[in-house]
C-alpha cells in the first residue's frame, strides 16, 4: 500500500506522518512538500531514515511535476494536507492561497482520477462553515459560508472534491476539522506565538475584545480521526472532526500565562482581525457513532503535554524565529 502524504513537513502533515510511518511499517509513506516558509524537515528528523518513508519537494499545483510522480509511482491513496493555511497571511495575500489551495487540489484530483488512486482524503477545515453565534454546531450538512480569503480557498478545493466525486466517480472523502494545536505547530499561530512571546517577556497581541471562541483539538487526536477516515469511511462522505474544548481566545492565553507563572500585564489587546469569525464548533457526532472516534487528550492534558513540548524543543522554534519568520512577525505586529 503506498501513500501520497502532500504537506507532510508542516504542522498537521508532519504528525500524521510519523504516526502512519510509525503504525503501518507494511505501508510506504511518500510526503511531497514545497517547503514554504511552513514546511520544516526537521520536523521529521526522528523518521527521515525510516525505511517505508520517502520524501519528495515539489509544487501540488506544478501539473507536469504532479503527473510525473503519479507516472513514476502508483499510490493507492493520496491525503491532502498541503495549504496555504493562515487566515492572516491570506488577508495580505490571498493570490498564493487561490494557486496552492484550489488549483493545486484540482492537479491533485485530476491526477488521482487520471491515475485510478482507491481514495483521495481531502484534509478541510471548519472555517469553510463561516461562523456561529453564541449557541450551535456546525454538522456536516451546515452550508458553506466562508468570510476569509483563507477559508473560500479551502471551501472552494472541498466543492472540486465534491465535484469529482460526482461527476467523475472519484472515490473521495473529506474532513473539516477544529483548531488542531500541539507538538510542532508554527509560531504565527495563536497557542505557539503565546507561548514563545510568554517566555521572552513580549506583548501577548490579542485580537479585537478575546472573546473568539476557537473548538481545540489535540493534533495527535486529529491523525487517528484521518487514519479511521481514510480505512473506514464511507466514499463520497465528509466527516467533521472536533474536540469539544470550547474556548476563547483570552481563557487560552490566561491559561498559558498561569502555567509559565507569568503576568498578565503581558497581554495586549490589538486591532481585530477583518472578517473575524466570532465562533467555530464541531458536532463530531458521526465520526463518533460511525468510525467509533475517542479523542485521547483533553484540553487540559493536551495543553500541558504541548507547553512542556515547546519548553523542552527551544531549538526547534529558535531556529524559525531567527529565520525570515521574524521580520513576518515584525511587520504584522509591530505597530499594532
Ligand atoms: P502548515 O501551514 O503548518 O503546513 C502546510 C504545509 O504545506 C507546509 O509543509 C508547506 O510547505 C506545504 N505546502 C504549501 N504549499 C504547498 C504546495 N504548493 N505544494 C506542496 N506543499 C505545499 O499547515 P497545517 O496547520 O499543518 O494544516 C494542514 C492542513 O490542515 C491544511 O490543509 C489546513 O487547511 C488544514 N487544517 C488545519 C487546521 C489547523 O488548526 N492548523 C485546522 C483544520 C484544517
Ligand atoms: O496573534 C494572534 N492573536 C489572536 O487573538 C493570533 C495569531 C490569533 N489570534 C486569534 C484569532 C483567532 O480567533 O486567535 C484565534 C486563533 O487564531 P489562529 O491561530 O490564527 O487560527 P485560526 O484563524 O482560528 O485558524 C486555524 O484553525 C483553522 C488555522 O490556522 C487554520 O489553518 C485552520 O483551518
Amino acid at each position: 500500500m503506498k501513500l501520497l502524504v502532500t504537506g507532510g513537513a508542516g504542522f498537521i502533515g508532519s504528525n500524521f506522518v510519523r504516526y502512519m510511518v510509525n503504525k503501518y511499517p507494511e505501508y510506504h509513506i511518500v510526503n511531497l512538500d514545497l517547503l514554504t516558509y511552513a514546511g520544516n524537515l526537521e520536523n521529521l528528523k526522528d523518521i527521515e531514515t525510516a525505511s517505508n518513508y520517502t520524501f519528495v519537494k515539489g509544487d501540488i499545483a506544478d501539473r507536469d511535476f504532479v503527473n510525473n510522480l503519479f507516472t513514476e509511482q502508483k499510490f493507492d491513496y493520496v491525503l491532502n494536507f498541503a495549504a496555504e493555511s493562515h487566515v492572516d497571511r491570506s488577508i495580505t495575500n490571498p493570490d498564493i492561497f487561490v494557486q496552492t489551495n484550489i488549483q493545486g487540489t484540482q492537479a491533485l484530483l485530476d491526477a488521482a482520477k487520471n491515475f485510478g488512486v482507491k481514495k483521495y482524503l481531502q484534509v478541510s477545515t471548519d472555517e469553510v462553515y463561516g461562523t456561529l453565534g453564541e449557541t450551535g454546531y456546525f454538522t456536516e450538512e451546515t452550508p458553506l459560508a466562508a468570510n476569509s480569503p483563507y477559508s473560500a480557498s479551502k471551501a472552494g478545493a472541498d466543492l472540486l472534491v465534491r465535484a469529482y466525486h460526482e461527476t467523475f466517480g472519484l472515490p473521495v472523502n473529506i474532513t473539516r476539522c477544529s483548531n488542531n494545536y500541539g507538538p510542532f505547530h508554527f509560531p504565527e499561530k495563536l497557542i505557539p506565538l503565546m507561548i514563545i512571546n510568554a517566555l521572552h517577556d513580549k506583548p501577548l497581541p490579542i485580537y479585537g475584545d478575546g472573546l473568539n471562541v476557537r473548538d481545540w483539538l489535540h493534533v495527535e487526536d486529529h491523525c487517528q480521526a484521518i487514519d479511521l477516515v481514510l480505512h473506514n469511511g464511507r466514499n463520497g462522505e465528509v466527516y467533521n472532526v472536533g474536540g469539544n474544548n470550547e474556548r476563547t481566545n483570552i481563557e487560552i492565553v490566561k491559561t498559558i500565562l498561569k502555567q509559565l507563572d507569568k503576568p498578565e500585564s503581558l497581554i495586549k489587546y490589538v486591532t481585530d482581525r477583518p472578517g473575524h469569525d466570532r465562533r467555530y464548533a464541531i458536532d463530531a457526532t458521526k465520526l463518533r457513532t460511525e468510525l467509533g472516534w475517542q479523542p485521547k487528550y483533553t484540553f487540559d492534558t493536551g495543553i500541558e503535554q504541548t507547553i512542556k513540548w515547546y519548553l523542552e524543543n527551544k531549538d526547534w522554534w529558535e531556529n524559525i524565529i531567527s529565520g525570515e519568520y521574524q521580520s513576518y512577525f515584525e511587520t504584522q505586529y509591530g505597530n499594532r
